[in-house]
């Protein structure tokens, strides 16, 4: 992709980003209309959809020949990764944006013929932004994110909810609770693409999650690749940004202790 022009993309994304944010903040306290999707516990805002439309405006008044995959299916219906594809959740953890007005966040993923070039992730309560550009660099607001310390096992902080240690179709759950065993803590904040922020940012160690869908991860990827870290189907496969995935994200270290020891699947 032409610099000049990522650059650019980077910029409004920003700017964009900035201002969805801003908007829900200044919201925030107004009745929601608050519908469920695939189950009684899986909720969905007028914040979620309006959100959603509202970058997709933006991408289509500024950039016709994009498409867009996001989770409330008003962008393209997407079947390759050709051209340049944005990849949107507009509210990633409605659970907590419902229940707790914090912990949740705006994550877009950029990807030019599927490759990652663009990643932001926005705290919008915290208005704390995480950006990354393939090849520069991740950055907390302006501030540049050092690479993952070599961090071992025993002294690092797992992000996994609760639901994968218990008997499962999708996972070895005894595996699961080797594991937790093995690592200092847990933690599990119920927004995916914060659970990649705060990696990227250093403060917790590990993440492990059976499901989770392209737009869940696809800021994340970029985020993490650029502060040195593996981010990976639990299998160690790459993840497919087409379909759900389980999910794997720690420092090289980490993953490669997981994956040699512990059978999760
Ligand atoms: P959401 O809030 O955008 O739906 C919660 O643990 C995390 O998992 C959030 O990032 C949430 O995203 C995501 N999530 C919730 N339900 C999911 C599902 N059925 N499939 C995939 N991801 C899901
Ligand atoms: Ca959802
Ligand atoms: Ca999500
Ligand atoms: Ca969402």
């Amino acid at each position: 992709m032409d610099e000049k022009i990522r650059q650019d993309i980077f910029k409004r994304a920003k700017q964009w980003i900035h201002e969805a944010g801003k908007h829900i903040r200044d919201v925030i306290d107004e009745p929601l209309y608050i519908d469920t999707k695939s189950n009684p516990n899986d909720l969905v805002t007028d914040m979620d959809r309006n959100t959603e439309k509202y970058f997709l405006e933006k991408i289509q008044q500024t950039y016709p020949d994009h498409r867009v995959l996001g989770e409330e299916g008003y962008g393209d219906d997407i079947q390759s990764l050709e051209g340049t594809v944005w990849i949107i959740d507009p509210i990633d953890g409605t659970m907590n944006f419902v229940h707790q007005k914090r912990n949740f966040a705006i994550s877009i993923g950029i990807f030019h013929e599927g490759i990652g070039e663009i990643g932001l992730i926005y705290n919008v309560m915290e208005d704390q932004l995480y950006t990354a550009i393939r090849g520069q660099g991740a950055f907390k607001n302006e501030k540049k994110l050092p690479q993952l310390a070599n961090k071992v096992l025993g002294e690092s902080i797992l992000v996994i909810n609760s639901v994968w240690a218990c008997p499962n179709k999708k996972i070895n759950h005894e595996g699961v609770q080797t594991l937790i065993k093995r690592v200092r803590g847990t933690r599990s904040y119920g927004s995916a693409a914060l659970e990649f922020a705060f990696i990227a940012e250093g403060i917790v160690d590990g993440y492990l999650t059976l499901q989770l869908s392209p737009w869940d991860f696809a800021a994340g990827i970029v985020l993490i690749e650029e502060v040195g870290g593996i981010i990976t189907q639990a299998n160690g496969e790459k993840l497919n940004l087409l379909s759900n995935n389980t999910v794997l994200c720690s420092n090289r270290e980490i993953n490669d202790l997981i994956k040699d020891n512990i059978e999760l699947l």
